[in-house]
């Protein structure tokens, strides 16, 4: 009777549970109330009497470990057919977003590739500046009300003033101490001036400034290369008009317009009804600005812009509002792509 006992148990041992089927067909086999167990129990009666207790207990044990088998089984089964409901290997991956270039910066590399084009070499240099980069080696007098707190972030007060830079210009003085003529560069960056936080103004900005020195830059090339930019920028019917201004560093002075190409220069409201846009303010570098680097303004001459990245970002973009390009509103920055 051990040796059909010891049989019944190798037998469960070398039986595979693999599927529904196999599992109904062991229950009945060996747990049933007509499987080989119960039939086992049912012949303990005629065992002789002194090994009764021991066949007892290993049918017992035989009968214990076919319902773990079973159970266990039962319950591999189970899971594997719940995960395979869950895990579905056939479906695409999620979707990663991609995030969007800021639109200063689409801007700022259009309009470092179209001065690049023709020569320009892109030069930076510090936001903190000494009052000598800043002002005085670009012809500001004492007294100018831009040296002023009320429009000027200063560190350090006294003696070595240091504020944060008010125009990229100071880069500029910095390759003019450095570099020998013919200079041809833009510095792009950014500014920092002392004004409360508007739709229209705030304390820092963006600026790409240019300035080109060798022997005979005239007034005529400073237009040519102006135009030049505009049609880059702006498409080939682009027009400019430079009108008289004043500024520190320059003399003569003027400011550009760009005619407007919302409205093809026929007058809306973002032009004002005067078919111009204000693009950039330029000059002829002042011969004091030269000498004040070292740079000899009776055998060189040269001509020098600025501009304000946001302001050509809010007409290329039609940005209404400053505060948009610093407050990171993902439904703002998303609509900008490298194609727009
Ligand atoms: C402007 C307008 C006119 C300018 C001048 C210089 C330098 F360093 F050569 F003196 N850099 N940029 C300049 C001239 C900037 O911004 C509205």
């Amino acid at each position: 009777m051990k040796e059909k006992i010891y049989e019944i148990e190798k037998e469960i041992e070398n039986t595979v549970l693999n599927n529904a089927k196999q599992l109904e067909e062991f229950r009945i086999k060996y747990l049933g109330s007509k499987g080989k167990i119960k039939d086992l129990f049912s012949f303990l009666k005629e065992a002789p009497k002194e090994e009764k207790r021991e066949i007892g207990q290993l049918m017992n044990m035989l009968r214990k470990s076919a319902q773990s088998k079973f159970d266990d089984s039962t319950e591999k089964l189970n899971f594997a057919q719940e995960t395979e409901h869950k895990i579905d290997l056939s479906r695409p991956a999620d979707q990663n977003e991609i995030g969007a270039r800021h639109p200063l910066s689409l801007v700022r590399s259009e309009i470092i590739e179209i001065f690049n084009r023709i020569g320009f070499t892109v030069s930076e240099g510090p936001e903190i500046e000494d009052d000598w980069h800043n002002f005085s080696a670009l012809n500001f007098p004492p007294e100018h009300p831009a040296r002023d707190m009320q429009d000027t972030f200063f560190i350090e007060k006294g003696e070595n003033e240091i504020a944060l830079r008010t125009h990229t210009s100071s880069v500029q003085v910095r390759v003019m101490e450095n570099d020998k003529p013919p200079i041809r560069t833009i510095s792009p960056g950014r500014v920092y001036r002392n004004e409360a936080i508007s739709a229209r103004a705030h304390c820092f900005f963006h600026q790409v400034e240019g300035l080109y020195i060798d022997k005979n830059v005239s007034f005529a090339d400073l237009k040519q290369t102006l135009l030049y930019f505009a049609k880059e920028l702006f498409g080939e019917k682009a027009k400019i008009r430079l009108r008289p201004s004043y500024f520190p560093f320059t003399e003569p002075s003027a400011e550009v317009d760009v005619s407007c190409t919302i409205c093809n220069s026929k007058g809306c409201n973002v032009c004002k009804y005067t078919g111009w846009l204000e693009i950039l303010g330029c000059g002829m570098v002042d011969p004091n600005v030269l000498e004040a680097s070292n740079i000899d303004s009776k055998i060189y001459t040269g001509f020098a812009f600025g501009m304000g990245v946001e302001r050509i970002a809010q007409l290329k973009y039609k940005v209404n509002d400053l505060r948009l390009y610093s407050e990171n509103d993902v439904r703002f920055l998303k609509q900008f792509t490298a194609g727009n």
